[in-house]
């Protein structure tokens, strides 16, 4: 047992899992003895109680219990040590799945055939292909071009776009915001794979919709969205389901989570909800890496996966 301590610090979940993995191989403690604490060497957290990292002398580096990072770094009191993301293929499997299945609901027209079914109905609707549709992919990093590579194996036109240029084999590629317009002209299922940063907060609004394609094969645009909830203006997208500009939408994260109960979101039959489950941590494929990654620095390697925390991702 190495004698540096880890602080597991998560709201919202029971951290027992990822605790009893931790002892494996290091003290774990729920809580510092305090803000000077010299034991505490690593913190592996999910939005953590705020303050609880500000000062530890000893810290060396901070996991995330995430892809995304957002939850850690709205602390104002974060030290300036290196943070770690999640990339894990195993989280990248599910969040394969996921697109995929919504894609595909969309696409095969699942609304429909479950209204259908509610009033026993039989009638087989015009089928389309797979090339006559085109899925745009907003955030083509470790997630988005994962997804993006399943969808192209099964036939998709597919698009992507990114905050720097990216050259992914068979997908039409745009960046920056110069590129937004045309990316979303071209898209006709929006795919949203974004961290949440200063520069996307909000960017799922009424505008942004309106530039997508509506006259296509689906009959309408489509919204499939697992990024972070406070991406989406929440009104904009039920805006948008009203009046026509999407003729569906897909959504795992809202901009308030849980969804309250009296979110217009649930009754609307055009709306597909997961509660934020598009690809959850699993401890059991994210302890092991982890740990590894704390041995590998005592030992001299540099850490992998990284934030940056400038761009904020
Ligand atoms: P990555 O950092 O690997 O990819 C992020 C992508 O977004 C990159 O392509 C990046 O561009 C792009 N991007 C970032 N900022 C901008 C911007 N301002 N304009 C255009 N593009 C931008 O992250 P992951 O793929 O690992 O994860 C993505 C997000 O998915 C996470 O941050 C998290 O919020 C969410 N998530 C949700 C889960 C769920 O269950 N719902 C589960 C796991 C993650 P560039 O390529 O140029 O860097
Ligand atoms: C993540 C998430 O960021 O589960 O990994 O939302």
């Amino acid at each position: 047992m190495s004698e540096s301590r880890v602080l597991l610090s998560v709201t919202g979940f029971n951290p027992h899992r990822w605790q009893e993995l931790l002892a494996q191989e290091r003290e774990v403690v729920l809580e510092s003895d305090g803000p000077n604490d010299p034991s505490i060497n690593y913190a592996v957290v999910w939005k953590q109680k705020p303050n609880v990292l500000a000062g530890l002398p000893n810290l060396k580096a901070i996991f995330s219990i995430g892809a995304g990072v957002d939850h850690i770094l709205a602390d104002q009191t974060l030290p300036d040590v290196p943070i770690v993301r999640i990339v894990d293929p195993n989280l990248t499997q599910h969040m394969v799945e996921y697109i995929v299945w919504r894609v595909m609901d969309h696409h095969r027209q699942g609304a429909a055939y479950r209204a259908q079914q509610q009033r026993k109905v039989w009638h087989d609707r015009a089928q389309r292909t797979s090339s006559d549709v085109a899925v745009g992919i907003m955030g083509i990093g470790e997630l988005g071009g994962a997804a993006a590579r399943a969808l192209k194996a099964l036939g998709f036109h597919v698009n992507g776009w990114s905050r720097t240029p990216r050259n992914l084999d068979g997908i039409n590629t745009w960046h920056g915001e110069s590129g937004l317009i045309s990316f979303l002209n071209a898209t006709d299922i929006l795919v949203v794979l974004l961290p949440l940063t200063d520069q996307t907060r909000g960017i799922i609004n009424y505008e942004l919709l309106r530039e997508l394609r509506r006259t296509n094969a689906l009959g309408g645009a489509v919204l499939v969205s697992a990024g972070r909830g406070r991406l989406h203006r929440d009104a904009d997208i039920l805006r948008a389901l009203e009046d026509g500009t999407l003729k569906e939408a897909s959504l795992d994260v809202f901009e308030v989570e849980p969804l309250p109960r009296t979110s217009p979101f649930w009754g609307n039959p055009k709306v597909f909800i997961t509660p934020h489950a598009a690809a959850t941590s699993d401890p059991a494929h994210l302890v092991g890496p982890m740990l590894e990654q704390m041995r590998g620095l005592e030992e001299g390697r540099p850490l992998r996966n990284l934030v940056d925390r400038t761009a904020g991702y």
